[in-house]
Order: C-alpha cells, then structure tokens, then sequence
C-alpha cells in the first residue's frame, strides 16, 4: 500500500487533524503558509509544527511546498540570496527528520481555474477550467497585449458572448477566481499587479524559464542529496501554456529533461495524475512504469476533459477520483508495483506517498454554510480517499 496522506494547510485550515485521522490517512502534507515566500523556516518553526501534527499520533510526511520565489523563476532581484535561503529551509527540514519536499515551477499563477463550484450531475460542485471563460478574461478584462493573436475568430466571438452573458457579480467571482489565489498558492494580485507581474516575463521565453529551473536545480538538489531530502516537482495546472506565459513541466519530455539535468536521487517528480492528466497525449500509466523511480511524491485524482476541445487548450473539470479521463486503476497499479521494485532494490524509500487530490463539495458541505477550502472539502477527499484506499487493497489482494 502506497502511505495515504492529507493535506493540511495548517491550524486555520477548516478540516482538523482529527478529520486527517478519521479519514484513514496516517501522514500529513503541509507547509509553513505563515513564512513568506522567499524566506528561511527555520528550525524551530519547523519542529513547532511538527509538533503539533505527532500530538495527534500522525506524521509530517511531505512538504507541499516550499515555494519557489518569482525572483529565483526569472534569475533577477535578490534570486541569490532566495536560493541560499531555500537551500537553509531544506536542509532545516532535514534535521527535523523530513525528508520529501514539493514545488512547482510555474510563473506568477500556482494551479488555475475558472470556476470553483461548478455543478455536477450528481449535485455535488467541483472546479473548473472552462477555456472559453479564461479567454474573456484575458482578451476582455485584462486585455492582455498579444492575447488576440492566440485565439480565432470564433473563439473570440465565445468569449464575447460568454462575458456578455455574465453578471458584475460572475466577472468579479471570475477575475477572483484566476488571480486572488487558490488555496495553497502564495500569490495573489489585483489587476494592475497582476498586469505587472505578467509583465515581468516578456522577454522570458520556454527556454530561458527551462534554464532558469535547470540552474535552480543545480544549486539545490546537491544540498538535498547531502541532506537525505527528495525533491518533487509539480506539474503544471493546466499543463499548457496559459497567458503567454512560459511552462516547462507539462509532459513526460519535460519530466526527463529535468531529470537529466540533474541526475541525482534527490531530483524527483511529484506525479500529478490531474494535472499531467488534462493533456490526452500524457500516457499517465506508461509515464509511472518509465519514471517510477524519480517519482517521491503523488497526487491522485481525475479530470473530465469536455468533449468539444481544442487540443492543447482543454476545457476540463474535476471528476471523482475514480472516473473521468484519468486511467486510476493501471496509474494505482503501476504506482504499486514500482513500490515492489524498490523494496526488492532494497530503497529506503518505499513510503511512496499519495494524497487524494481535491474533491467536491458534497453533502452537507453545500447546506451548512461551513467555511470550505475550494478544491479541499473534507467529505469529497474522505470520498476520493476511501476509493483509492479501496482500488489499492483490491489490487495488492490479486497479487
Ligand atoms: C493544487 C495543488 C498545487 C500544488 C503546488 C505544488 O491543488 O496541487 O497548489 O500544491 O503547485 O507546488
């Protein structure tokens, strides 16, 4: 069995650790949301909360994430000594016993979406990416420069119609929704810094962010080997370019890349089947059985392609976690038997920690006028979890 793992956003985050235990899980993933980007967690931060996580009798297993400053992303300002900083934060995780940190490496937006309690046939509400809505927001409400250039005619008149359609109260809720920040990015803007901060990258091509990323890599995955901490990359979401923006960890070639960069044991993957998953020519299943071994860290759960897409630019929606576009029975199966391999490899990394990713909102959720997390509800990861859990058992079982 893979270790089942939540993640918590620390003591605000609505769901308690004592929800964590009921639910099954036994490791928690978290990070340190009160430190600001950019700075150092120190050591005692980090064993305060560590604390707080081993009084209910469960571990901090991961750390999702230490985010990575804009400044490191585009080499300029204080990226130095942004470096040198994260290299003391992971090796002070190292010394409280931590030993799998996550990342991503996405310009100015962590994980985008467009609308956060989209209704599903069942009644229950989950995020959304809806393309169409993303392009009058960029085309009409923030009208980015070069914008128009990256959609028809067509598509530009769907846009319109879409704004059109909306009320004040929707184009606020959508503007909010793309850039105020979801749960567990550290950024959010208004409009004008959102301008400025897109700016930013405009002579910033896939290649430069890509050796930017490489040059990061090679700065701190030799700390994290020495300190015995495995690094995993998160993917893109979505895994395509968006707002003409460089993105560099879409596909499994960007996987390898990075891998090859650095070849180390401590530079890794964080295999998000939601994320990786959007694109239909991302062979989630034949990329575990490939990259199996770099992979330290998982997410788990599915999305829901429409059926109308433009390649390379997929409206998409959140699906259960056993259903949608998302192959979660080869994934879990080829997920557990790279756990096998390393075991008779004699790895000292066979945890190979999961967490369901995201859930809807469901049940009592959308009738108590609880304070939800988008994304986070308890019951949907408590549903997601007990699925996998389930799939996993099942499968360990035929063996
Ligand atoms: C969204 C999450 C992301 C992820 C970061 C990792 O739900 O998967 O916020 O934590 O991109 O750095």
């Amino acid at each position: 069995m893979l270790e089942q793992t939540w993640r918590w956003f620390g003591p605000n985050d609505p769901v308690s650790l004592n929800d964590v235990r009921q639910a099954g899980a036994t490791g928690i993933v978290t990070a340190l949301h009160q430190i600001s980007n950019g700075k150092v967690w120190s050591l005692e931060d980090i064993l305060d909360r560590k604390a707080i996580i081993e009084e209910k009798g469960l571990t901090w297993s991961v750390v999702e994430s230490i985010p990575v400053h804009e400044g490191i992303k585009t080499r300029t300002g204080d990226y130095r000594q942004y470096i040198e900083n994260y290299k003391e934060s992971i090796v002070n995780l190292a010394k409280a016993g931590i030993d799998t940190v996550c990342y991503n490496f996405m310009p100015v937006l962590d994980w985008t979406r467009t609308d956060l309690d989209f209704p599903m046939p069942d009644g229950s509400t989950g995020l959304r990416f809806d393309a169409i809505a993303f392009a009058a927001f960029e085309l009409f409400i923030l009208q980015r420069p070069g914008a128009q250039y990256l959609y028809n005619d067509e598509q530009k008149q769907q846009a319109r119609t879409k704004l059109d359609s909306m009320s004040d109260a929707q184009v606020k809720r959508l503007v909010r929704t793309i850039i105020a920040g979801l749960p567990g990015s550290e950024e959010s803007y208004t409009v004008e810094q959102f301008r400025d901060a897109l700016d930013v990258y405009k002579d910033i091509s896939d290649q430069d962010l890509r050796q930017n990323l490489y040059s990061f890599l090679r700065e701190i995955v030799p700390v994290a080997e020495s300190a015995g901490v495995r690094l995993a990359i998160h993917p893109d979401d979505p895994p395509y370019p968006i707002l003409g923006l460089p993105r560099v960890v879409s596909t499994e070639a960007d996987a390898r890349a990075l891998l090859a960069a650095t070849d180390s044991p401590a530079n890794g993957l964080c295999f998000c089947t939601g994320s990786y998953g959007v694109r239909a020519d991302n062979d989630l299943v034949g990329m575990v059985e490939r990259l199996g071994p770099s992979i330290h860290f998982v997410h788990l759960r599915s999305t829901q392609r429409d059926a109308d897409n433009q390649p390379g630019r997929h409206s998409f929606q959140e699906a259960n976690h056993l259903e949608g576009d998302v192959p979660m029975v080869g994934v879990t199966r080829a997920l557990l038997a790279e756990q096998k391999r390393r075991a008779v490899e004699g790895r000292q990394d066979t945890r190979m920690p999961f967490r369901p990713d995201h859930g809807h909102r469901m049940l009592d959720d959308l009738t108590s006028g609880k304070r939800t997390n988008p994304g986070y509800t308890a019951i949907g990861r408590l549903r997601g979890l007990a699925e996998i859990r389930g799939l996993m058992l099942g499968l360990s079982a035929e063996e």
